[in-house]
């Protein structure tokens, strides 16, 4: 009998899980066919009664379709899914900071480089996700006002430090890989934009997870010194880790709605046991120890058995008080600030080229008059 190795069973959870994604990439591609025929309906129409329109939402929810921007939607979903979207958004834009930091320290140009596209890559999630934002009516100045003044929220992972360079791999290795594990079933949301952005986001995340573990790999399979950086920093991260999927389900305020609008698929509860069960196998292939002596196999329910996190550190973490809050969010504020000339000059430019765009038919219509004329004058 064949028995998986860590490192294949590391290979076949991030081929199961970016197969996953390719499904949800199939079905975006057809959602259209499953909703009933028919047009959209949208507010305002006389012709459709509020109850009309929640019955098309309800039927394009229940038909497992698509919510595109035009349609209609009730307040609550949108206001879930800004909210959601909003806090994905920021925690991809703050939670550069931890890798920032290690960026000018990278022991070689290999793992700089690779750094440096890993930070971008966050960059242009956000970006993508704030898009998505702006699809719902939200308003990206004001999304970013409520992440500088504490009234909107970003992961709590992101409130600890890097404190050496086995740090970044640890972080990439557990947040990114709870990451992809959330974020796959998003791929099959509700809202069309949010779970085309997913499909895409998945992709590189699966890079940024695949390389934390090659970096992690590298430090497991040097000297005793960097064996036991890599081993503390793996202490210190899988507990941010476990507590990036939220509250236990009998806490979690949302969720039970955001499931049946099929924003969410699974319960915090149930993502955090497959992240557990990847992970297992592949700390065995690192050669690490996760930090949890509860930690078992349990054949009953086919699944590993582990500890919680301490759901009162995340409370803390989540109200502003962990280790890294107040530097994350200042740091955030005044790159924000430093960044007003150029948000500025990208938006003189945009009103320059769509002033020339505006004037050029006339400028042409002009000239077109003034060459018919020349040619009957000659004439
Ligand atoms: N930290 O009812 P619940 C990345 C909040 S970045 C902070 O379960 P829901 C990366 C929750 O927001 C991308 N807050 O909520 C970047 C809610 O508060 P509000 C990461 C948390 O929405 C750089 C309240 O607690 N991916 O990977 O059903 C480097 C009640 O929770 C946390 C995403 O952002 C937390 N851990 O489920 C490396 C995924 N947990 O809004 C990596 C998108 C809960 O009522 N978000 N809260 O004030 C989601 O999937 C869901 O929103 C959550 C929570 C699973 C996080």
């Amino acid at each position: 009998m064949h028995i998986q190795t860590g490192r294949e069973a590391t290979r076949a959870s991030t081929d199961m899980l970016l197969g996953e994604v390719a499904q949800a990439e199939e079905l975006l591609a057809d959602a259209r066919s499953r909703v009933a025929p028919g047009p959209r309906p949208l507010p305002g129409e006389d012709a459709h009664t509020e109850a009309e329109l929640l019955a098309r939402f309800e039927a394009i929810i229940a038909a497992d379709g698509k919510i595109e921007p035009r349609d209609w939607v009730p307040e609550r979903y949108r206001a879930s899914l800004v909210r959601q979207i909003a806090q994905h958004a920021h925690s991809e834009i703050v939670g550069m900071q931890p890798e920032t930091n290690w960026l000018t320290r990278a022991p070689s140009l290999r793992r700089k480089a690779i750094l440096l596209a890993k930070v971008q890559d966050e960059a242009g999630h956000g970006l993508y996700l704030y898009g998505v934002a702006e699809t719902l009516g939200a308003d990206r100045e004001e999304l970013l006002d409520a992440l500088h003044q504490g009234r909107q929220k970003y992961l709590s992972f992101i409130n600890y430090p890097t404190l050496t360079w086995a740090d970044v791999g640890a972080l990439a290795w557990l947040t990114d890989g709870a990451a992809v594990v959330n974020q796959v079933p998003l791929c099959r949301s509700s809202y069309g934009p949010y779970a085309r952005a997913m499909v895409r986001v998945c992709k590189e995340e699966s890079f940024h997870h695949r390389q934390g573990f090659d970096l992690l790999w590298t430090l497991t399979h040097g000297s005793p010194e960097q064996q036991r950086m890599a081993q503390d920093a793996v202490n210190r991260w899988w507990d941010p880790a476990l507590a990036m999927f939220g509250p236990p389900h009998q806490r979690s305020t949302h969720s039970a709605k955001s499931m049946e609008w099929r924003i969410k698929r699974f319960t915090n509860d149930e993502l955090r046991q497959r992240f557990v069960d990847i992970c297992v196998p592949q700390a065995e292939a690192l050669g690490v120890t996760l930090p949890d002596s509860a930690l078992a196999w349990n054949t009953d329910r086919g699944h590993y058995d582990f500890s919680p996190p301490d759901w009162d550190e995340l409370a803390r973490v989540v109200a502003g008080d962990g280790p890294c809050n107040r530097q994350r969010v200042a740091h955030r504020r005044k790159a924000h600030e430093d960044g007003a000339w150029v948000r500025e000059a990208a938006m003189a430019h945009a009103r320059k080229h769509s002033d020339r765009a505006a004037a050029a038919p006339a400028a042409n219509a002009t000239a077109s008059a003034a060459s018919a004329a020349s040619a009957t004058a000659v004439a």
